[in-house]
């Protein structure tokens, strides 16, 4: 047994793939090296032979993988002298932005879509210290404002326009392929602006062009149905869907993701919001694995294309759950109505008879 080898995030790992020196002060919080689980009982439930893992992000110490990207935005801004950073977000970019902020001693702006950004994450934008703008407007309509105010005043933009960003979260394609010895055959991935599944592109293509790996995943996106401009063939403009962190009419990766597309031989699907909330709630019933419902979009996607035999049997899938379920906790009770939950009296009659009945046919 070997000790004192204490994980310290992912550019100390990766140092030698990213664009830091060693006089780089880094702003960590220890992001990255996350879980990637073997699902058992999805597919004995689709009744197919594959073998599915999901690359828990949720585990990042802000809930998701944008902490990935900004641990690495957040340290180059610093280097380079700023004293405030600015972002526009669904949600877990304005989380991750205003907790690596505050780790640095910089001040961060978050510009925020009204109502429409789920409660877990408004309340890290605001304990994290960030100062929050709720916009009238879309997610869009925040990129577009902060694009134009970054011209103006001295701020950093930490979307993932940001070179950074992307170096950042490219270090996901690499954990998989330490942890599988391989690449996988397929990579599906939640897309709102493009950026994460342009990354693990990067990452995969990295490893691939260091001879590290013989072979690249085929990379397979999938959008809300109500929030498809690659489906459409052009900007949303009111891009609507139960999945917010995804709420997304104009990627700000759209010709990189297109490329990836061809150059991997994958594809772009959507799907509706029932199919992403049925995928979030078969992986937290069958796998005791709960992510957001944007993050449930690769899953749902995977087991469709699985279903139809577009993804074969024998691949080997790895699916990004991209936030953790425990965000947004109001979209997860709301569908979980018919679940177990029970009043009754505090007293020992009660509680036996409640036990009993559940008890019956296990
Ligand atoms: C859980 O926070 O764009 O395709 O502003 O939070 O790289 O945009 C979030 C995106 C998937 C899509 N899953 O990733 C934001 C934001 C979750 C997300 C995506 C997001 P990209």
């Amino acid at each position: 047994m070997s000790f004192g080898n204490r994980y310290t995030g992912l550019i100390h790992k990766y140092r030698d793939h990213l664009p830091v020196s060693d006089d780089t002060r880094i702003i960590s919080l220890g992001e990255g090296n996350t879980p990637l689980i073997r699902l058992k009982n999805v597919p004995q439930w689709l009744k197919k032979d594959v073998d599915i893992y999901v690359k828990y992000e949720g585990l990042n110490p802000t809930g998701s993988f944008k902490d990935r990207g900004m641990t690495m935005a957040v340290t180059k801004a610093v280097e380079a002298g700023s004293k405030a950073i600015i972002c526009a977000s669904t949600g877990n970019t304005s989380a991750a932005a205003a907790a690596y902020a505050a780790r640095a001693g910089i001040r961060a702006f978050v510009l925020i879509p009204e109502g429409k950004i789920a409660v877990g994450k408004l309340a890290q934008a605001m304990m994290y210290g960030a100062v929050t703008l709720q916009i009238r407007g879309n997610f869009d309509a925040g990129m577009e404002l902060v694009k134009q105010v970054a011209e103006h005043v001295p701020v950093t933009i930490v979307n993932s326009i940001n070179p950074f960003r992307l170096q950042g979260q490219k270090t996901a394609a690499f954990e998989i392929i330490e942890e599988l010895g391989a690449a996988p055959d397929f990579h599906c991935l939640p897309v709102g602006n493009a950026g994460n599944i342009t990354a693990h592109w990067m990452g995969y293509s990295e490893y691939f062009e260091r001879g590290v790996v013989s072979q690249r995943p085929r990379m397979v996106g999938y959008q809300a149905a109500g929030s498809a401009p690659f489906m459409r063939g052009g900007p949303v403009a009111q891009p609507e869907t139960v999945a917010t962190a995804i709420r997304i009419g104009n990627p700000q990766s759209w010709e990189k993701a297109w490329e990836l597309q061809k150059a991997s031989q994958g594809w772009f699907d959507e799907l509706t919001d029932a199919e992403i909330l049925q995928a979030q709630r078969l992986l937290a019933m069958q796998e005791g694995v709960f992510c957001e419902p944007a993050s449930a979009a690769s899953l749902a996607g995977a087991m469709r294309d699985i279903r139809s035999g577009k993804i074969p049997e024998g691949s080997k899938v790895v699916c990004t759950l991209t936030g953790n379920g425990l965000k947004d906790p109001d979209t997860a009770i709301s569908q979980c109505q018919s679940a177990v939950l029970e009043t009754l009296d505090a007293s020992l009659g009660e509680v036996e008879k409640s036990i009993v009945k559940h008890m019956q046919g296990l």
